[in-house]
């Protein structure tokens, strides 16, 4: 069974966020918003495109530093994942892991999620799972949990998508709910050749395009607007100034879209900005989780240094 929490966060919110987002002069939508059942799929086989190095990299570095993770994390832990779509990547930390007391795998997606978490519970029947679908943006209530150190992992660096005052306040919240000496094994992404970033969001079998676009086919079906997705171009481009990669989705034409009563004009060339990914320097996020409350206490990275894991820890 999956514990929720979205209740508190229904249809309302989201239409509400999309209506504010597009009364901005520079329209926008949060990118959590991709992530409904047919998006969580989409962004299953991005992880899996030649361009996409981000989650074969990540993967290779817990491989390969498993044991010595797993031993931060310390004997009966509880885990928390933030974020954690398909639950591929936690295998390598249980299977690894003294006897954790519980694993409580968090998302927003929840569909995708109460599948992920039946293929896994099939897979690790002796590990007590405990889905709980909730947006970690908003406060959310945790169920009942094991007294026990606490873990959060938050791999992929979706933290990454969160602009930097609200991954700061991410840290905040991860501080507050590990608690004094709990841990937080955390994955970002790192600065690298504009070459090798725009690519990873340009794939060239279009999959990143149509991860894109169906936020405006979720916003259509679940709020009843008139986008017509194939009206707007996907784009992805490296704005090293903010070092973030930014996506929009840029009207081809002048077009008028319907959202309820509300009418929303596009110029031909006008975007909406759909996500922004950050990445980073290893030695400047650690400087900012401390004035955060989680101290920087161990990296492991990929030999070319694209991707880190960082072990932090609150205090
Ligand atoms: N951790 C996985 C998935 C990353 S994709 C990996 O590393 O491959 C980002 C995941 O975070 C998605 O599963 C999405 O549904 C979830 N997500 C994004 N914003 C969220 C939010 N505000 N609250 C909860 N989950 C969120
Ligand atoms: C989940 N997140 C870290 C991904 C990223 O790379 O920012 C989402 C994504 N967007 C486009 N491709 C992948």
């Amino acid at each position: 069974m999956t514990n929720t929490d979205l209740a508190s966060c229904p249809t309302e919110c989201f239409q509400s966020d999309v209506l504010a987002g597009l009364s901005q002069p520079q329209k926008r939508v949060p990118s959590k918003y991709f992530y409904d059942a047919a998006g969580s799929q989409l962004f299953d086989a991005i992880t899996r495109l030649p361009e996409y190095y981000p989650t074969r990299t990540e993967l290779g570095i817990l491989r390969a530093n498993a044991v010595a993770m797993a031993e931060r994390c310390g004997p009966h832990c509880l885990l928390i994942e933030l974020g954690a779509g398909s639950l591929n990547k936690v295998r390598w930390l249980l299977d690894r892991l003294d006897h954790p007391a519980a694993y409580v795998p968090v998302d927003v997606s929840e569909d995708y999620l109460v599948e992920a978490a039946a293929a896994l519970v099939d897979d690790y029947p002796a590990l007590n799972v405990i889905p709980l679908a909730a947006d970690f943006t908003r406060r959310f209530q945790l169920p009942q949990l094991p007294a026990a150190r606490r873990v959060v992992f938050f791999p992929g660096s979706t933290i990454g998508n969160f602009d930097p005052r609200q991954a700061d306040l991410l840290l905040r919240r991860i501080a507050r709910l590990v608690g004094l000496g709990g841990g937080c094994l955390l994955g970002i992404d790192l600065q690298k050749d504009t070459s090798v970033l725009e690519q990873a969001y340009n794939d060239s079998a279009g999959v990143t395009a149509a991860f894109n676009r169906n936020l405006l086919v979720r916003i259509n079906r679940e709020l009843g607007a008139d986008f017509d997705p194939a009206a707007f171009r996907h784009c992805a481009f490296y704005n090293r100034k903010l070092s973030r990669i930014e996506m929009h989705l840029v009207s081809e034409i002048a077009q008028r879209v319907h959202l309820g009563r509300y009418v929303f004009d596009f110029r031909a060339g006008e975007s909406i900005h759909t996500e922004n990914s950050y990445k980073y320097d290893i030695g400047e996020f650690a400087g900012r989780a401390a004035a955060c409350g989680i101290r920087f206490d161990n990296s492991w990275t990929d030999p070319r240094e694209n991707f880190a894991v960082l072990w932090l820890t609150a205090n």
